[in-house]
Parts: C-alpha cells; structure tokens; sequence
C-alpha cells in the first residue's frame, strides 16, 4: 500500500485548519471540508479563517500551489482526519454528534485500503465507535473493530497536543502519540503524519491515545487548581501568593504553576471532564479541581464588587478579556465571566474593558449599557480601581506611577 498523499481533513477549525495547510505545503494534495460555506470561501482565497502566527502565509502558500482547496462537502481520500468539535453537554458528558455526523459524511467516500484519523480529543472509546458507525453504513467493507486482520478501513486516534499561539512551530516539532484499533491501522496512521510530523510517532492503542491525551490536560488542570488555592489560602493568611511562590519554586522538585483569575480555552476546563465522566467514583482530585478553577472568577469578582462599596462613584478598569496572554480567542474566558458578574452586580458603575486584541466586546458584555471597550491607558487613568485579568505583555509596561493611589487587583502576578 503506497503513502497516503490525497488528504481530506474533516473541520477547519483550529486543530484542522493548521493540520490541512501543514500537509499542503509539504506536498500532499489536501481537500479541507467545512460545514461554514464562509470558512470553505475564505481558504479557497487563499486566506486563513483565523488569526494563528505563521498560519496565514501557509494558506496563502498551499493554495497558490494548488496543492490545498475546501469543499462544504467530503471527497474521496487516502486519508480522512477528523478535527471536529466535542463538546461537552449537560451533566459534563460528550457531545460526540460532531464526530459521528464526520464519520458518516467519510463512510460513502470509502472504497478500501484508506486510513480514518480521529484527531478530536474524544473519551475512550471513541475511535471504536468511530469505526462502528463508519461499519453500520458500510456492511460491504470490514472495519476494525469487527475482525482485527487485514481490514479494509484503518482507523486510528491521533490526539492534536498544539498550544495557541504556536500552533504552527508545535505542530511540525511536538512528538505524538498515534493510537489504532489495531496495530496495522496504528502504522498506517503514522505514514499520514510522516508527510509534515518532524517529532517522535509513539504507536499504541486507540483507548491508550484517548486516554493519554485527556491526562494531559486534567494533570495541567489540577497543576493550576493547586496554585489558585493556594493563592486564596494565602489571601487569607495576609500572604503574597507570588512571593511564596517563588520562593517554593526554588526547591529543584517544585514547580508551582501560576494562579490566574481562572481556567479558560476549550481544552483545560473541558477535558478532565471525560475522564470524571468515565470513572465517576474515583476521579474526586480532577472533580475538585474542576471546582477550584470553576470558582476562581466568582472569588475575583466577589473581591472588586466589595472593594467597591468603598467608593461613592467608583470606575472600575477591567485590563484583559482573552482566555490567556497574548491571544485574541475571548471564548470561555474567565476574564470575560468575571467583568460580566461586576458589571451585573454593580449596574451604576462604570467598567472600563481593555482589550487590546479585539475591536468590539463580545456579545456577553455588549448587552450591558455600563461596560465600554476603552484604550489602555484612558481606562487605568480614569479607575479606582484597576483590575488586570490577563498577562498580556502590552500591560507589563504600565508605569507604577499610573497605578499610584489607586486599589489595585492584579490576578496574574504581572506587576508582583
Ligand atoms: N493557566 C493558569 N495558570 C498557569 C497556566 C495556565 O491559570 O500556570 C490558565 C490560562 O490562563 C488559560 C488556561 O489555564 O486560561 C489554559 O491555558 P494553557 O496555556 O495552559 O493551555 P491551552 O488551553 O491554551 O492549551 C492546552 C495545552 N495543553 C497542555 O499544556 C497540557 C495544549 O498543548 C493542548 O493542545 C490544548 O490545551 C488542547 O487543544 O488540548
């Protein structure tokens, strides 16, 4: 069987979307398929769908060379990556209908000997139903959860593990994990990423991929949720939370991560969830976790909202509404839940959003009259109180000066 080399990646999200200009610029013929007709236009321009470093001169480079183009609907293919969103919905379970409508758009185009690549972090199990519901279409073809030998379809799991803002270098250089349903399909999946992949290909099974990939962002979470306790124990005691960290840090086995205004992004607060989900009983550390995290903006706002009262008419600068520094993503950002409980609570006070990122506040804050978006320094000079929510490096420079006389919040241990 040759090196798979016609490509269709199945979501141009932020997982697919590097995934299929990655490909093309080495070579391979890639088609991207989007449910978004808007999406599927702007990269068939040429153009990136969104803002990630170095990702628009790749889209704009594989499309000149004809080697990338994006369709609404899924071709045939060597390969299918599947990169699209699992959620999660009520009662903290998966939402794996994007998933499954993917499999069952690819289970038409099958003709025989092609490989299926789950990329999406999943709960285990998933690859297999994957293969099931690609089965349940196509009795005509053995698939590999039925018979372990020489099947028709391969299907694996290959967890994405690329960091926001460097998705373009880490997606090329990060070793990866590459699970399947048998080992055959674990070796046909990995011919797929030695096309663009320059890290170590780590073969295993498909539940062990599910499962490695979930640890990752649950050890990262419970990592974090130790630092924001800690960070309100300290509080408590009348204890600065940088300088003890720093402090414990120092000790060559401590690595205390950094405590925060809370856990953002779509990975962290959403994966230890398939893991909890999983094993109910027993994962009570991820469970807390989760709770320590999820009640860190409550904690934050709950602190300015009483500061407040101290003031007759108070102003209130909010610096940061991004779910981390330096990007311009405002999903599932703690910054943007806790302006959002301030200016709740508070209605006749001004509160002053910075975002140097953006150009308009997201719909969640827009609909408050006593919230405006509002440059840096116009923000700080005219607040009271001054709350910086993200480590954007453009707040690094706030001269000290600026800030005297004023209650000052600093969740990130920027100015610490
Ligand atoms: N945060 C803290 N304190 C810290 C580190 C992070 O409060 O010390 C907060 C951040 O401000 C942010 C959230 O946690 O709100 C998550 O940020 P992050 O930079 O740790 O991670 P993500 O969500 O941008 O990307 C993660 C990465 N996973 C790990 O580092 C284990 C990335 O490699 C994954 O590919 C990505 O999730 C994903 O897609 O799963």
């Amino acid at each position: 069987m040759s090196v798979p080399s016609k490509i269709a990646v199945i979501g141009l999200g932020y997982i697919g979307m590097p995934t299929a200009a990655a490909l093309a610029t080495r070579g391979a013929e890639v088609v991207g398929v989007d449910v978004d007709e808007r999406i599927v236009a702007c990269v068939n321009r040429g153009e990136a769908p969104f803002v990630e470093p170095e990702l628009a001169v790749a889209v704009r480079g594989a499309a000149a060379m004809g080697n990338l183009v994006a369709s609404t609907s899924v071709p045939t293919a060597d390969a299918f990556i599947l990169a699209v969103p699992t959620p999660f919905k009520e009662g903290n379970h998966a939402d794996l209908s994007y998933v499954q409508a993917a499999a069952e758009a690819v289970a038409p185009q099958l003709r025989g000997g092609e490989v299926v690549i789950l990329e999406s972090t999943a709960p285990p199990g998933t690859t297999r139903r994957v293969s099931e519901w690609i089965g349940d279409l196509r009795p005509d073809l053995a698939l590999p959860h039925v018979s372990d030998t020489a099947p028709d379809v391969h299907v694996a799991h290959c967890p994405e593990r690329v960091l926001p803002g460097r998705i373009m270098i880490e997606i090329v250089t990060n070793n990866r994990v590459v699970g399947g349903l048998t080992r055959a399909c674990a070796a046909r999946a990995a011919e797929v990423y030695g096309l663009f992949a320059q890290g170590e290909l780590l073969l295993t099974d498909a539940e062990s991929a599910e499962m490695s990939k979930l640890v990752e962002n649950a050890y990262r979470d419970v990592n974090i949720a130790f630092a924001n306790e800690l960070s309100l124990v300290c509080d408590q005691l009348g204890l600065d939370v940088w300088e003890i960290r720093k402090m414990a840090n120092q000790h060559p086995r401590v690595d205390v991560l950094q405590p925060g205004p809370g856990v953002g992004g779509h990975c962290i607060a959403v994966d230890p969830w398939f893991i909890i989900d999983a094993a109910p009983e027993l994962a009570r550390l991820m469970r807390t976790a989760r709770d320590v995290n999820d009640a860190k903006p409550v904690h934050v706002a709950e602190q300015v909202i009483a500061t407040s009262a101290r003031f007759r008419a108070p102003r209130i600068a909010c610096l940061g509404l991004a779910y981390k520094a330096d990007v311009d993503d405002l999903r599932e950002s703690p910054a943007v839940e806790i302006v959002h409980l301030i200016a709740a609570a508070l209605p006749d006070v001004h509160v002053d959003a910075v975002e140097p990122h953006v150009d308009r506040l997201p719909a969640r804050l827009a609909a408050s009259d006593n919230i405006r978006l509002c440059p840096t320094q116009e923000a700080v000079d005219a607040a009271d109180i001054v709350l910086l929510l993200v480590d954007h490096d453009r707040f690094r420079t706030i001269k000290k000066s600026r800030l005297a006389g004023k209650v000052v919040y600093d969740t990130r241990g920027l100015w610490a």
